[in-house]
């Protein structure tokens, strides 16, 4: 029987990547995200590209009610998932934080610290009942360091990484993998959602040097998911070499 990967995030960047990476294993494949038109789109040609099985879930992980019930109406054999990939996630604006949106604030906390842990609830039962299981949960830099306007988007990042640790060890009695990746910048849609459409903006983020592609971190993933079962990689900093921190930049 094949492995299951559930990819959240999948329709874009890092989590497209995965899925790309994940395929090519030969895993079969539950991709998750909004997107309903682009998740279609990506099963179509993954149908066509690999001999894998695939179910899209179109699904929003703020949604806990929804989510839940749209993972656990999954058939059983869909639920042996074997790596759960918490890529969901985004940052809105980049303000100080007296001049900060609140709304922006709810869609990344809601997001990046809600969504992972309503998606790690449901899918981290399923490992537990399995006694098998690894847990890849992105952070980033942001969740490392804090830089200038980054606030709530870094507040966020910090909490996954901080969950990463607290789900490594509750989950240690029943075998289950954790790894925390944290990249630096990496030309994904990213940017674009961040500076909300402005795609302009967006490319100058990544103007003068040469930044991670989506590949650069699925590849990371790969590696750490296919170590023997005795190895864990606990966490995984991942910058550009033109990056030495969240805002130290080589640029030409
Ligand atoms: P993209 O914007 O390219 O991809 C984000 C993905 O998340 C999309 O597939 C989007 O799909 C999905 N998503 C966003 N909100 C939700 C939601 N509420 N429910 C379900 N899916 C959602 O960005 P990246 O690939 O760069 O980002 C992936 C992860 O990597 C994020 O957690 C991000 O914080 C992190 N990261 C990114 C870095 C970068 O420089 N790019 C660096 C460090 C970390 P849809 O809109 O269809 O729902
Ligand atoms: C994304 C990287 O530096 O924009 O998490 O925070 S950064």
């Amino acid at each position: 029987m094949s492995k299951i990967a559930l990819i959240t995030g999948a329709t874009s960047g890092i989590g497209e990547a995965c899925a790309h990476v994940f395929a090519q294993q030969g895993y079969d494949l539950i991709l998750l995200a909004r997107r309903e038109d682009r998740l279609a789109k990506i099963a179509h040609h993954f149908d066509a590209k690999y001999a894998i099985k695939i179910r899209s879930v179109v699904a929003d992980v703020r949604d806990k009610i929804n989510l839940s019930a749209v993972l656990e109406d999954l058939q059983t054999e869909w639920k042996n998932v074997d790596v759960l990939i918490n890529n969901a996630g985004l940052s809105r604006g980049l303000e100080p934080i007296n001049e900060g949106n609140t709304d922006n604030w709810d869609a990344m906390i809601d997001t990046n610290v809600k969504g992972l842990l309503y998606t790690t609830k449901i899918v981290s039962n399923w490992m537990v009942k399995n006694k098998n299981g690894h847990i890849v949960n992105i952070g980033s830099i942001a969740g490392k360091e804090v830089y200038p306007n980054g606030n709530v988007y870094c507040a966020s990042k910090h909490a996954v990484d901080a969950l990463n640790k607290a789900m490594r060890i509750d989950l240690l009695p029943h075998g289950i993998k954790v790894t925390g990746i944290h990249p630096g910048a990496v030309e994904t849609e990213f940017s674009i959602v961040r500076f909300d459409g402005d795609e302009e903006k967006a490319k100058k983020v990544y103007d003068g040097f040469e930044p991670l592609i989506a590949d650069d971190i699925a590849d990371a993933i790969w590696y750490a998911v296919s170590r023997p079962k005795h190895v864990n990689i606990n966490d995984m900093v991942i910058m550009p070499t033109a990056q030495a921190s969240g805002t130290m930049i080589k640029r030409n």
